[in-house]
């Protein structure tokens, strides 16, 4: 088998929790009188929670209404709706194939490692009781810089001493699958292919992926 270590996103490619986001930034739009719709989350997908609440008040037209410090106060507001629904996660919410791969990785000794932008990936992890599995967990408190950048990927792999090129990505944002394609990992595609066409590989799900070829 070619690679050493896999690097999973979280959000979307082992646990569906955008529905959570949406929900989350969804109340905040409310109090601040507009609406948001599932469609134009999808914007908000994959990048961190600050960029996302600048994308959404752009979408409410305001844009430049708040200071630094209200906008972190906002950020702060939505992340307690969020985890109300996390603290609520169970393993049924595991996205298909995840228990099944990390089993076949552990036992063909490739290394599993975390790469999510989110702030709240340990919550969720140990929610999920999928914590074990991992040899690193690399998420949106220790990177300085967001996907596309790198960052995020090629810190897992050093950790864990593996070059990048036995480094196989999934991912289930644009944004990831150039990070990943920028420092030479295998980058799988998790979704549809319209969105992911720069992937090496597309699976509807990270059980789907052949290791072998
Ligand atoms: P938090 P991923 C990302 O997770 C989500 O896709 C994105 O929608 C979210 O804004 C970001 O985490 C930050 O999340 O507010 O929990 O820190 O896809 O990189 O696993
Ligand atoms: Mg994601």
């Amino acid at each position: 088998m070619k690679y050493r270590c896999g690097i999973f996103d979280l959000d979307g490619v082992l646990v569906d929790t955008a529905k959570y986001h949406y929900l989350g930034w969804k109340k905040l739009a409310d109090r601040l009188g507009f609406s948001f719709t599932v469609q134009q989350n999808e914007a908000l997908k994959g990048i961190s929670r600050m960029a996302a609440l600048d994308l959404l008040l752009e979408i409410g037209g305001l844009g430049d209404a708040f200071s630094q410090q209200e906008k972190e106060q906002m950020a702060a507001e939505k992340n307690g709706y969020y985890l109300e629904y996390i603290n609520q996660l169970g393993e049924e919410e595991l996205l298909l194939g995840v228990t099944e791969t990390f089993e076949r990785m552990r036992k063909a000794r490739i290394r599993i490692a975390l790469g999510s932008a989110s702030k709240n990936a340990r919550l969720i992890l140990k929610r999920l009781h999928i914590e074990e599995y991992f040899d690193v967990v690399i998420d949106g408190n220790l990177v300085k810089k967001a996907k596309p950048d790198p960052e995020v990927f090629t810190m897992s792999a050093d950790r864990l001493g593996i070059c990048y090129s036995q480094c196989v990505v999934f991912e289930d944002s644009l944004a990831g699958l150039q990070a990943a394609k920028a420092v030479g990992m295998t980058a799988v595609g998790i979704g549809e292919r319209e969105n992911l066409r720069i992937a090496d590989y597309i699976c509807r799900n990270v059980g789907e992926f052949v290791w072998e070829q």
